[in-house]
């Protein structure tokens, strides 16, 4: 039997995000996001789900902060809804909004629970959409109004903050796979858009800078260690330059960087970079957010605009270890990796891991009890990686699990579940899952033997 070990003064957390919880999707002056939009295009969402009531979280934070404080949790990692905030996305603010989020802030604090809010999780203001989107520069400049608001109405309680989530996946999967909202389709989408990010990101930062001078700063970014799998020479290559575009895309130009040197020649005007932009897209990070879920196993091939076949997922990819109900391979030793390349390629920078969990499947037994206990060895893998990441040298300073609730999975609707809490969808109701129970003692006492 081993101790695994964590620092004093690391934070335990669990994440969430607007759409996928809190519901009300039209209330108090909220209004429409490309999400609500597209949920309530028929044949978009899986069984015609939406997240119009979700877990109802904008009536009910107060239960998600008792599941909190029942797992000893020490941080809470929510996003805020653009359009509640500006409900066109530009022009006049929606004072009920901020109030909401001021409401959840002060509950959080008054339960010694640190406030880690998200700035866009994925819900552009269909408004915005309606003229171009992030395919619109317009757009960068309107997501830094909106980051100012946001600093000047919460940087007084609120330290920590990140701005975007996933950049490479809602593009990936908004704009190039057309599977998530907007549900756009093609590399003339996804080109341009992934630039209009970088510029937001960039833009966003120094609003919130301007908005306390010791806010700290960060994006969660999707991360997943690209593994050849073969040991032909040109796979090896092929997953390098995948990592180049899947990992370090919004990354490298926010640290100075420019961007990965993979692509082909003509890429900055299909990007509509002008002079001056990288400038723009800086963003010194006092942190980096990772988000990480699995390994990605690459190949080399002739299809495709960068050579590459990744999967990250069933029926592809590795499959060494067990797969979760989403399909992802368990593999602890994707955390310990990334988070050591991280260190080396990015100077040791400080590290929150901002989502890590699992899809499974399980409700309540006959005495009500869920017992996921594949959820709990999920756990027990990756923070044990985490722990020997940080006994390397990674600055690790907090985990967030992915998620506190089972919530709207995206285009998989409800049927996903990833929560430490289940939720009954009919009734609202939420049951702390035996991975909860778990995962609070190791807050409450800093490790766990193994
Ligand atoms: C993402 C998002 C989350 C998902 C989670 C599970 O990573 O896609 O940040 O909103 O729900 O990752 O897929």
């Amino acid at each position: 039997m081993a101790r695994i070990r964590f620092p004093d003064g690391f934070h335990w957390g669990a994440a969430t995000a607007a759409y996928q919880v809190e519901g009300a999707w039209r209330e108090d002056g909220k209004g429409e996001s490309i999400w609500d939009r597209f949920a309530h295009t028929a044949g978009r969402i899986r069984e015609g789900d939406t997240g119009d009531v979700a877990c109802d979280s904008y009536h009910r934070f107060d239960e998600d902060i008792a599941l909190l404080r029942e797992m000893n949790l020490t941080s809470y990692r929510f996003s805020i809804a653009w359009p509640r905030i500006q409900p066109e996305g530009r022009g006049a603010v929606n004072a009920k909004g901020i109030d909401y989020y001021g409401r959840l802030v002060d509950a959080l604090l008054a339960a010694g629970i640190r406030p880690l809010p998200t700035l866009y999780h994925w819900d552009l203001p269909q408004a915005l959409e309606d003229v171009g989107g992030w395919t619109s520069r317009d757009t960068a400049g309107r997501f830094a109004d909106y980051a100012e608001i946001v600093g000047r109405s919460l940087a007084d309680r609120v330290r920590d903050f990140l701005i975007f989530n996933e950049p490479s996946i809602f593009l990936a999967m908004g704009y190039l796979a057309g599977l998530h909202a907007p549900g756009r389709r093609g590399l003339d989408q996804w080109l341009p858009a992934s630039h209009v990010v970088n510029l937001a990101q960039g833009l966003a930062f120094q609003a919130l800078r301007a908005s306390s001078d010791d806010a700290r700063i960060g994006s969660a970014f999707a991360f997943s260690p690209c593994e050849p799998m073969s040991d032909r020479e040109e796979d090896a290559e092929a997953a390098e330059r995948w990592h180049r575009v899947t990992n370090t895309w919004f990354l490298d130009p926010a640290l100075g960087r420019g961007y990965p040197d993979v692509y082909r020649d003509d890429l900055p005007r299909e990007m509509a970079v002008k002079s001056g932009d990288l400038r723009t897209v800086a963003a010194p990070f006092d942190f980096i957010g990772v988000n990480l879920y699995s390994r990605t196993g690459v190949s080399a091939s002739r299809g495709g605009p960068l050579g590459v076949d990744a999967n990250p997922a069933a029926p592809m990819g590795f499959d060494r270890g067990p797969r979760t109900d989403a399909g992802l391979e368990v593999w602890p030793d994707a955390l310990f990796d990334m988070l050591m390349r991280l260190t080396r390629d990015y100077d040791a920078p400080e590290i929150e891991i901002t989502e890590n969990g699992c899809s499974y499947a399980d409700g309540p037994d006959a005495k009500g009890r869920v017992n996921d206990h594949r959820r709990t060895d999920f756990h027990r893998g990756y923070l044990a990686a985490t722990a020997r990441a940080i006994e390397a040298g990674a600055d690790v300073r907090g985990y967030h699990a992915w998620s506190l609730l089972d919530n709207f999975e995206w285009h998989q609707g409800y049927h996903e579940r990833f929560g430490l809490t289940f939720v009954d969808f009919e009734t609202g109701d939420r049951t702390l899952k035996e991975s909860g129970r778990f995962y609070g003692e190791v807050a409450a006492t800093g490790g766990f033997t193994t």
